[in-house]
């Protein structure tokens, strides 16, 4: 297997180069990380218009999303437009600790958590899935808006434990150690359900993630009227066997060397992109290779 990335382009969004960063309140840890960005993009055709688009979680919590106005073939990124919320009658809802105003009707989830793009209630339209501002596993369904652009609905809370309580991904009491959850969907065990593929944690999301666990699976056990129910079987990759920083890295699924079984790539601390091929992830006698 020979793959080889060409050189780093990067994206530029109205002709500038894009370089989020928190500014002296944007981060809930104060103006220490005034230039820190924790830009946490996905690529998707946000807007059902045939080209890949990206939307993005921030380091303020804002959800950002840059539409190709470009073609598939030659994208080109409009500026950064923030995701909003139709609250209709409902309270808005924002984090705790925020240190500024949020702009009116938008989505504030908790900093530093990728987005994925999926119709999960099965309308048709993609739903943005993310951590709400509480650290639960959220969808927000979207709708079409008079003006021609998606819109979104209030969270629901279509991911449950065993138990049928919703999945709570990161409630620590402490806001600087919430949020920087990544999640990936896909039909791990290939049963024909959804499974997770999350960063590291803890079961009860209360943990701090600064800790050194590896990816985490979450096994679909049932699904029903879209609601999924998800046994949790800890760490995918033993951190006894290989230790990735759990603090922050990013797994996606995806059949890396095309022998049709889902692989895993996932951006780390160090700085570094790893791949995890299933063969290795599953043998029983893994040991370190990398
Ligand atoms: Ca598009
Ligand atoms: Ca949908
Ligand atoms: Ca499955
Ligand atoms: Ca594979």
């Amino acid at each position: 297997m020979k793959k080889k990335f060409k050189p780093v382009k990067r994206l530029e969004a109205n002709g500038q180069i894009i370089r989020i960063q928190a500014g002296e309140f944007g981060s809930v840890q104060g103006p220490g990380e005034a230039r820190w960005g924790y830009l946490c993009p996905e690529a998707c055709d946000w807007d059902m218009d045939g080209d890949i688009d990206i939307i993005a979680g921030t380091v303020s919590g804002e959800n950002l999303f840059f539409e190709n106005i470009g073609t598939k073939n030659k994208p080109v990124l409009a500026s950064a437009k923030r995701l909003t919320i139709d609250w209709a009658d409902t309270q808005p809802v924002y984090p705790e600790g925020m240190r500024y105003k949020p702009a009116p009707d938008a989505l504030i989830t908790q900093w530093r958590c990728k987005p994925v793009a999926f119709d999960w209630n099965k309308d048709g339209l993609p739903d943005y899935l993310t951590i709400d501002e509480k650290g639960m596993l959220a969808c927000y369904p979207s709708f079409w808006k008079t003006d021609g652009t998606l819109g979104l609905k209030p969270a629901t809370y279509p991911f449950t434990d065993e138990n049928g309580v919703p999945l709570r991904f990161c409630t620590n009491e402490i806001p600087g150690r919430n949020g920087r959850i990544k999640f990936s969907l896909a039909d791990w065990d290939n049963d024909g359900d959804i499974d997770i593929i999350r960063n590291g944690g803890f079961e009860d999301g209360k943990q701090n993630l600064d800790n050194g666990c590896n990816f985490v699976y979450l096994e679909c056990l049932k699904s029903e009227n879209n609601v999924s129910a998800f046994k949790w079987h800890g760490e995918l990759i033993k951190s006894d066997c290989i230790r990735l920083q759990g603090h922050t890295d990013s797994p996606i699924t995806f059949d890396v060397d095309g022998n049709g079984s889902l692989d895993i790539i996932s951006g780390c601390e160090d700085g570094n992109i790893y791949f995890f091929l299933r063969e290795w992830i599953d043998s029983k006698n893994n040991s370190p290779k990398f």
